[in-house]
């Protein structure tokens, strides 16, 4: 069975983790493959990316009977994961995790490392590198604490409680959340929808909130000058200003 499956509808890219069995957690295979799909989704007429899980659960970390083979030098393997975690963070397009069932360790790093997460009551978020004695990875670090403040990140890192879907929610894990009937077809209405946006800015968006160059308010400010110079001369831009004017609804290209 593929680990992973790859699929595109309109201009939404999806990424289906593909080991239910194992609660879609990741090996070698599985990490090579979703690295190369987010290759793939680099291609100019993808302009929303939807990673989501096979089976009742999005991803529960790391495959910790390939870790306990003994056969992963961990630091080396790490590399793998943060090429992937900085594959999705520098891709200057929206990606979407569809967290359903349970994300824990690397997994919800991999929910956390996307720009925005649609929840159904089914989902929960386990931190549980510590329950098995290790430091968190693949990104969590900058993710967590900049999505619910320091003093939360550290419970969540140090003490790994079980987080339900309403209280995800509570804490901004999530942007939306809905009953588990309507989240298949949830997922693909509202990808659909920010794939048809003006997605050019949104990367823009991305890129500016990514940026820890903007330490200071004069290097913020200076930030978002040059990024709305790109933005200004877009397509997209000019169509939204046409469209404001025509008093009609803008048709974006993200250029
Ligand atoms: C699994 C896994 C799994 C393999 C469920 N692996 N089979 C670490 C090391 C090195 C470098 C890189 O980075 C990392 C980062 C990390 O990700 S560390 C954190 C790793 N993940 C975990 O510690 C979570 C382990 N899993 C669990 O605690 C539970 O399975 C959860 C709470 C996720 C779900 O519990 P249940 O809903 O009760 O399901 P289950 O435990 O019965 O799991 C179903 C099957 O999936 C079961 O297999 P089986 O053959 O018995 O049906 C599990 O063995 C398998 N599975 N997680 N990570």
């Amino acid at each position: 069975m593929e680990p992973l499956i790859t699929n595109k509808e309109g201009g939404v890219f999806f990424i289906t983790l593909n080991r239910p069995d194992f609660l879609n957690a990741i090996n070698r295979d599985l990490l090579s493959a979703l690295s190369s799909a987010l290759h793939e989704a680099d291609a100019p007429d993808v302009r929303a990316v939807v990673i989501k899980g096979m089976g009742r659960a999005f991803c529960a970390g790391q495959d910790l009977k390939e870790a306990s083979a003994g056969k992963l030098d961990y630091e080396k393997h790490l590399e793998l994961y943060n090429e992937v975690f900085l594959q999705i963070r520098r891709l200057e397009k929206p990606v979407i995790a569809g967290v359903h069932g349970v994300a824990a360790g690397a997994g919800m790093s991999l929910a956390l490392a996307a720009d925005l997460r649609l929840l159904s009551y089914s989902a929960s978020f386990i931190t549980a590198f510590a329950r098995i004695g290790l430091a968190p990875d693949t990104g969590i670090t900058a993710t967590l604490p900049r999505l619910v403040g320091m003093g939360k990140a550290f419970e969540l890192l140090a003490l790994s409680p079980e987080i339900n879907a309403v209280q995800a929610l509570e804490l901004g894990l999530a942007n939306r959340l809905v009953s588990d009937d309507e989240f298949e077809e949830t997922l693909i209405r509202w990808s659909t929808e920010i794939a048809n946006g003006p997605t050019l800015v949104y990367g823009l968006v991305k890129r500016a909130l990514n940026s820890n160059r903007a330490t200071t308010l004069e290097e913020a400010v200076a930030l978002e000058a040059e990024l709305q110079g790109i933005a200004g001369g877009s397509r997209d831009h000019q169509e939204g200003l046409a469209a404001f004017l025509e008093g009609r609804k803008p048709r974006f290209q993200g250029r």
